[in-house]
C-alpha cells in the first residue's frame, strides 16, 4: 500500500494532488525550484524538498533529484501531474527500478503510445476506427507520395515521435509534397531527434472529442465520458466542456466502447485519455492517446462526480476497476485563466499579481495556485486558473460561467478573462456549431466589457 506520496510537479495540479491525498489519509511531499520557494504546493505538503534552479531542465525534468527526494523523505509512489515527466517512459522505469510506484502506466505502455503510428496501429488491431493511411513509419518520401495518391489528396503528414502539432503539414497539392514532407521531417528531427514520418488522409472540419478512461493493469478498463476540446489556439486548449455538443447517445456509446477496446488491447493501468478527430459526417478516428492525468480532468469530475486522482492511486496500489457505467450527469465548462494578453495576440504578461479574488457559488469550482501578491514566475507555462462550472443544461451552464467570469477579479497582471467572456457571448459557441477551425476567424472586440 502507497503511504507517502511525493507530486512531482508544481503549480495548480500539485494542489490538485495535495488535496486528494490528505482526504486519502497519504502523506505528501513536495518538490520545488528555488523559483517556487513562495508557492503554495509548498505550504499545503507536510514535507518540501529543493530539487535546483528555476529551468526545469534542472529541476522538475530531473529523474535522479526526484528519486532523491524520495529516499530522503521515504515516499513509497510519485504522482506525476502532466507534463514535466508525466509521459517520460525512462522515468516510469527508473521509478519502478528505486521501488517507487510510479503513478500511471508502465514504461512500456508509455512508450508504446508516444510513438504515434505505433499507438496507432495498435489501436487499429485492436478494432478501434483509424484514418486511412501509411501501414506504420514511411520507408521514404517515394512511399509516402505513393501512399499519398492512393488515399488521396489532402492528406497529412505527420511526426511518429511528435504529437501536438509538431512536426506535421497539411498538404494539399501533390506538387508540394516533397517540401512539406521535408520540412515536417526537419521539424521532427530538430524538436525529437526521430525524423520518422507516417502518413494519413486529411479529416476536413474535425471537431477535437477526448474519451476519459482508467484500467487497472489487469486488462479491464471503464471510461468517464468524453470531453469536447475544439476550441483551442495553436494546439493549446482554451475551453473544454462535457458532454460534447456534438455527440448523441449512439455516438457517445460507440465512442466510448472504442477507447476502452483500445485501453483494454495495452491491458492500460492508470487515467488515460483517447483522443479522437469526429468529422463533420459523423465518422469517428483514433489520433492520440495521453497517458497521463490532463488539464481537463476537471470537467469530467464535475459530470460524474468522481475523483479521478484518488481513482488513480487507487489503481495504483493494486485495486481493480469495476463496470458500473458512470454516466455523465448535466453540463460542465472550463475556461483556462492563462496570463497572456488575449487583445495582443495572447502575450505573455508575467509579473505580479496585485488582487485576486476567485468567483464562488453553487457548481463553480477554482483550480489555482495563484493568490494576491503571487509573483508569476517567467519560467513555466501562463495558465495560472482553472475554472470549472458546472450546471443542468449547456445553456445554463454557459451562463454560470459568465456570471462567474465577471466576479473574477485578477489584478496586475492581464488575463484571458475578458476572451472568455467573449466566447460565451458568442453565437457559434452558443449553438455547439464549432470545429478545431474556431479560433483562426474569432474576432475578440476591442472592449472587454460586456458585449451585450
Ligand atoms: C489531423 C487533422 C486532420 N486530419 N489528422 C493536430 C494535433 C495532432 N494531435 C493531430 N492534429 C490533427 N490531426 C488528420 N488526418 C487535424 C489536426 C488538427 C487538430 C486536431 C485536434 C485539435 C486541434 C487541431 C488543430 C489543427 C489540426
Amino acid at each position: 500500500m502507497i503511504q507517502k506520496v511525493l507530486i512531482a510537479n508544481r503549480g495548480e495540479i500539485a494542489l490538485r494532488i495535495i488535496r486528494t491525498c490528505r482526504e486519502m489519509g497519504l502523506a505528501t511531499v513536495a518538490v520545488f525550484s528555488t523559483a517556487d520557494r513562495e508557492a503554495l504546493h509548498v505550504r499545503f505538503a507536510d514535507e518540501a524538498v529543493c530539487i535546483g534552479p528555476p529551468p526545469s531542465a534542472e529541476s522538475y525534468l530531473r529523474p535522479d533529484r526526484i528519486i532523491a527526494a524520495c529516499e530522503v523523505t521515504g515516499a513509497d509512489a510519485v504522482h506525476p501531474g502532466y507534463g514535466f515527466l508525466s509521459e517520460n517512459a525512462e522515468f516510469s522505469a527508473i521509478c519502478a527500478d528505486n521501488d517507487v510506484h510510479f503513478i500511471g502506466p508502465s514504461a512500456e505502455t508509455i512508450r508504446l503510445m508516444g510513438e504515434k503510428s505505433l499507438a496507432k496501429k495498435t489501436m487499429a488491431e485492436a478494432g478501434v476506427p483509424v484514418v486511412g493511411g501509411s501501414d506504420g513509419v514511411l520507408s521514404g518520401i517515394e512511399e509516402g507520395r505513393r501512399v499519398a495518391e492512393d488515399v488521396g489528396f489532402p492528406v497529412m503528414v505527420k511526426a511518429a515521435a511528435g504529437g501536438g502539432g509538431k512536426g506535421m503539414r497539411l498538404v494539399r497539392d501533390p506538387a508540394d509534397f516533397e517540401r512539406f514532407y521535408k520540412a515536417a521531417r526537419n521539424e521532427a528531427e530538430a524538436a525529437f531527434g526521430n525524423g520518422d514520418m507516417y502518413l494519413e488522409k486529411f479529416v476536413d472540419k474535425p471537431r477535437h472529442v477526448e474519451i476519459q478512461v482508467l484500467g487497472d493493469g489487469k486488462g479491464r478498463v471503464v471510461h468517464f465520458g468524453e470531453r469536447e476540446c475544439s476550441i483551442q489556439r495553436r494546439h493549446q486548449k482554451l475551453v473544454e466542456e462535457a458532454p460534447s455538443p456534438a455527440l448523441d447517445d449512439d455516438l457517445r456509446q460507440e465512442m466510448g466502447a472504442a477507447a476502452v477496446r483500445g485501453a483494454e488491447a495495452v491491458e492500460y493501468e492508470g487515467a488515460g485519455t483517447v483522443e479522437f478527430l469526429l468529422g463533420a459526417d459523423g465518422g469517428f478516428y483514433f489520433m492520440e492517446m495521453n497517458t497521463r492525468i490532463q488539464v481537463e480532468h476537471p470537467v469530467t469530475e464535475a459530470v460524474t462526480d468522481c475523483d479521478l486522482v484518488e481513482y488513480q492511486i487507487r489503481v495504483a496500489q493494486g485495486e481493480t476497476v469495476d463496470d458500473k457505467p458512470r454516466p455523465m450527469k448535466g453540463h460542465a465548462i472550463e475556461c483556462r485563466i492563462n496570463a497572456e494578453n488575449p487583445f495582443r495576440n495572447f502575450s505573455p504578461s508575467p509579473g505580479k499579481i496585485t488582487a485576486f479574488h476567485p468567483p464562488g457559488g453553487h457548481g463553480v469550482r477554482v483550480d489555482t495556485h495563484a493568490y494576491a501578491d503571487y509573483m508569476i514566475p517567467p519560467h513555466y507555462d501562463s495558465m495560472i486558473a482553472k475554472l470549472i462550472v458546472r450546471g443542468q443544461t449547456r445553456e445554463g451552464t454557459i451562463r454560470k460561467m459568465t456570471r462567474a467570469l465577471e466576479e473574477f477579479i485578477i489584478e496586475g497582471i492581464d488575463t484571458t478573462i475578458p476572451f472568455h467572456h467573449q466566447l460565451m457571448h458568442d453565437e457559434r459557441f452558443r449553438t455547439g456549431d464549432f470545429d478545431t477551425r474556431f479560433m483562426d476567424d474569432f474576432q475578440l472586440a476591442e472592449k472587454a466589457e460586456p458585449v451585450e
